[in-house]
């Protein structure tokens, strides 16, 4: 593919978006940008940004939108997103959609594709337990992870019409081994026209 590659990667959490992330936007030679590892990072520098944000995952809620936005503005505008770029869990709400429009526009940039992984949600709920374990994110509790399915369920999926309604959307089957999601992504990005030769 000659011109830059601008992917969205969306699905509700435990999906599987932080892992199939890597694996494409490395295969696509583009940066993979979590909103989720960025507020991460800022939570455990202890920034302004991460204090602030803390509050909100560590209940399942969203960061309010003009703190996400401002955050995702400054990272596309880093010189390694010139070649393209996979958003990685943003955006998530209608304002967010609203902005990266505008981000684009400002660039003269479009999206190729928006993927979406769907999964059952007590498959999701068994996978981020299983994290709890290995990682101990302080929002994988069950508690927590009902909430994020609420929020994702009142606040993101709405957007899958929004881009369904531009002919962006392409829905990939999440359930599965890890391989065979990833095959299953890299033949719907092929089939959307958006995959590196
Ligand atoms: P994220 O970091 O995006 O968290 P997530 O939705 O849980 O997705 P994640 O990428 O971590 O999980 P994945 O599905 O890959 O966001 C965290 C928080 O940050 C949000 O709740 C919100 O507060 C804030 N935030 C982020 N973006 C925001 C935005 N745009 N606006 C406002 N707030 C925002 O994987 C889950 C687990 O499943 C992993 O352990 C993985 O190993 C496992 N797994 C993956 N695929 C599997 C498979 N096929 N089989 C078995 N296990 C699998």
């Amino acid at each position: 593919m000659n011109h830059p590659v601008r992917l969205i990667l969306m699905g509700p959490p435990g999906a599987g978006k932080g892992t199939q992330a890597t694996v494409i936007a490395d295969h696509l030679g583009v940066p993979a940008i979590s909103t989720g590892d960025i507020f991460r990072a800022n939570v455990s520098q202890e920034t302004e940004l991460g204090i602030e944000a803390k509050r909100y995952m560590d209940a399942g809620d969203y960061v309010p939108d003009s703190v996400t936005n401002a955050m995702v503005r400054d990272r596309i505008a880093q010189a390694d997103a010139k070649a393209g770029f996979l958003l990685d869990g943003y955006p998530r709400t209608v304002a967010q959609v609203e902005e990266l429009d505008a981000m684009l526009r400002e660039q003269d940039a479009q999206l190729d594709a928006v993927l979406v992984l769907t999964v059952d949600r007590d498959e999701v709920v068994q996978r981020l337990l299983k994290r709890a374990e290995l990682e101990g994110r302080a929002d994988d509790t069950e508690e927590v992870i009902r909430r994020r399915q609420e929020v994702y369920a009142e606040q993101t999926a709405p957007l899958i019409e929004v881009y369904a309604e531009r002919g962006l959307l392409t829905e990939v089957d999440g359930m599965g081994a890890v391989d065979e999601v990833t095959a299953r992504v890299f033949s719907a990005l092929e089939a959307a026209g958006a995959a590196a030769g």
